[in-house]
């Protein structure tokens, strides 16, 4: 909100216009691209279970997302109806190529935003999956953009891993 004050001022006074001379904002800022952004991943840990004193993996790992919304306005399902989380234009699927949507709300709402705003946004949500394997994020607006987190996705650095792993278990982590 504060941007767009900004943003009109400026403009308004650059030109010298009145505001009542513009036409309504919306009409011009959207109809971009949102784009899924996968950042890295957390090995889950559990406290040592072969003996030997060091942490030992779960089985699952955890994908880090962010997500750049190229308008200037909030994208929801008033813009575009599906957009809500778990709907055919925002869901989850799992494997590399598996985009088809899969209504099961268990798979496809993974806790992502349904409503995207304006900008470019990093470490807003977290999904969990079994190592090894491969999670898409498949967003329409109002082109198809499909991202994956999954084996090649980098490890999460310390801050990150501080963000999404409870404090209780950051000592799992040597942090
Ligand atoms: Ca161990």
């Amino acid at each position: 909100m504060t941007k767009k004050i900004l943003l009109s001022t400026t403009v308004v006074a650059l030109l010298g216009l009145s505001l009542t001379s513009f036409a309504t904002p919306t009409t011009l800022a959207i109809g971009k691209d949102i784009l899924p952004l996968p950042e890295c991943k957390i090995i889950l840990l559990q406290p040592d279970i072969t003996g030997d004193g060091i942490p030992d993996p779960t089985g699952n790992w955890r994908g880090i997302w962010g997500y750049w919304n190229r308008n200037a306005e909030t994208i929801d399902n008033t813009i575009q109806p599906g957009i809500q989380a778990g709907g055919d234009k925002n869901y989850f699927n799992v494997g590399h190529n598996n985009s088809s949507y899969n209504p099961d709300q268990a798979v496809a709402n993974q806790g992502q935003p349904s409503a995207f705003a304006p900008g470019r946004y990093f470490s807003v949500f977290a999904t969990d999956y079994p190592a090894e394997t491969a999670l898409g994020w498949y967003v329409t607006y109002p082109k198809f953009k499909a991202a994956w987190v999954n084996s090649l996705t980098s490890i999460c650095n310390t801050a990150k891993t501080q963000l999404f792993v409870p404090q209780s278990e950051w000592y799992l982590y040597g942090i």
